[in-house]
């Protein structure tokens, strides 16, 4: 299927899952989507789509493999744009154990040169893997790296918004997390549809 054609939907909510290979994106999609009544899932090209259902609401959960830490081809700038386009909050994993094969300065270098792509869209950093190495153990220089990842600064051109990052310590071995993030993630859908209604009444207010 036609990736725009699966994706026809830009207003549902869409958790994005990014992050090196290995990190735990697919552990966690299948953690996300297990439990619950799985409507859709399907394999495309780059993406899989899978669906939960928690507390009445539905997210369509989009495990972006790995499309965003190499090189595209022109395929792959065409669904990115696609992807830009959702109602998205980003899940960006770190694996913090440094176990995926990529250094925690590496993976914080992947956010930061993608993070453009995603203005304006809630985003929230997994720190995966704390059953191998908690944040207590991640050597002083790397915490720094994660904790700048709260505060993006404004660039020369001066578009480079925060949209409120979250720093989210978990583990796919620990259940509790994954509750824990289901609800971090349905109170960030909640607070973003409070917002685009209250900016909806302000264009109105314009209007009139
Ligand atoms: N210890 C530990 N291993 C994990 C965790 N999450 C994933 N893994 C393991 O890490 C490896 C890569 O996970 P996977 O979900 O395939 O990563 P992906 O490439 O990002 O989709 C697998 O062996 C998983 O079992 C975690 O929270 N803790
Ligand atoms: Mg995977």
């Amino acid at each position: 299927m036609d990736i725009i054609q699966s994706l026809n939907n830009l207003k549902t909510p869409t958790l994005l899952l990014i992050g090196y290979p290995n990190v735990g994106k697919s552990t966690l999609m299948n953690n996300l989507t297990l439990a619950n009544i799985e409507v859709e899932k399907f394999a495309t090209k780059f993406l899989f789509v899978g669906q939960i259902n928690f507390k009445g609401k539905t997210l369509r959960v989009i495990d972006t493999q790995s499309i965003l830490d190499h090189q595209l081809d022109e395929i792959e700038i065409q669904s990115i744009n696609t992807l830009t386009q959702l109602n998205s909050c980003i899940l960006f994993l770190i694996d913090i154990s440094e176990n995926c094969g990529h250094t925690i300065k590496q993976q914080t270098d992947l956010l930061f040169s993608i993070k453009k792509l995603f203005l304006n869209k809630p985003l929230l950093v997994i720190l995966n893997k704390i059953d191998l190495k908690t944040p207590n153990d991640v050597p002083i220089d790397d915490w720094i790296l994660i904790e700048s990842l709260e505060d993006f600064e404004e660039d020369s051109n001066g578009d480079f918004s925060d949209s409120g990052t979250q720093l989210i310590p978990m583990s796919n071995l620990i259940e509790n997390s994954i509750e824990n993030l289901k609800e971090i993630v349905f109170s960030t859908f909640k607070e973003r549809k409070k917002e685009n209604l209250c900016d909806e009444i302000k264009d109105k207010l314009l209007i009139f």
